[in-house]
């Protein structure tokens, strides 16, 4: 895939100040953790989520989605506003997104090189990215694990939008680049998860 194809947008500071304050509210209410892979080991990222629907795994049950947070048994927090403001500016002006999966990043967390396949009835939905926080080294590949990948720095307030082929591609952060004025990356990966 060509990177030049990825829809990159920069928030303003204030949007940025408006996102950290969101995330606070989120984790008040939906604590970040650390799923555990099928294969057995906790992720090095810690998430939570807003929605409808929230993005999880489990050694037990692999990657799925449920209705709840995993320890408190509370229905995810709702999207916060700005972040639906820009699914429908960059996305799809007429679908909801119902999961907003939030990732945190610290010193060594990383994210293997995956296609987010977890949403088969809204496959065809673009998905909407938001960073904040610490820049980050995000690798983009093809749609096979052999394709030849690339990277680039994602950088706070950076909004990308993979749409159409690129939905498909495999990606992974190789890590963030992190700072003591910036200890932290945050991701908002919205998405469709059931038919729209
Ligand atoms: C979607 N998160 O949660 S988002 C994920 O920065 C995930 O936390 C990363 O991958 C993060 O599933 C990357 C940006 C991203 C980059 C490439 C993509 C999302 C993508 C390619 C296809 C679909
Ligand atoms: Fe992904």
């Amino acid at each position: 895939m060509s990177l030049a194809r990825l829809l990159r947008a920069r928030l303003s500071e204030s949007q940025i100040c408006e996102l950290r304050e969101a995330f606070a509210r989120i984790v008040d209410v939906a604590p970040t953790f650390r799923p555990v892979t099928p294969g057995g080991s906790p992720m090095s990222v810690a998430i939570t989520n807003a929605g409808s629907l929230g993005w999880t795994s489990t050694q037990r049950d692999g990657y799925h989605y449920t209705t709840t947070h995993p320890t408190t048994g509370l229905p995810w927090p709702p999207i916060p506003e700005l972040l639906r403001e820009l699914w429908r500016e960059h996305t799809c002006a007429t679908i909801e997104p119902e999961c907003c999966l939030v990732n945190l990043y610290r010193a060594g967390s990383k994210l293997g090189l995956h296609v987010d396949r977890d949403e088969p009835a809204a496959a065809d939905v673009p998905i909407l990215s938001v960073s904040i926080g610490a820049p980050a080294v995000l690798r983009v590949g093809g749609r096979s694990r052999k394709s030849p990948t690339e990277t680039m720095i994602v950088r706070s307030g950076d909004v990308l939008v993979f749409a159409g082929d690129d939905r498909h591609v495999y990606h992974g952060i190789d890590r963030a680049l992190v700072s003591p004025s910036e200890p932290v990356r945050i991701n908002f990966t919205l998405r469709r998860v059931s038919k729209p």
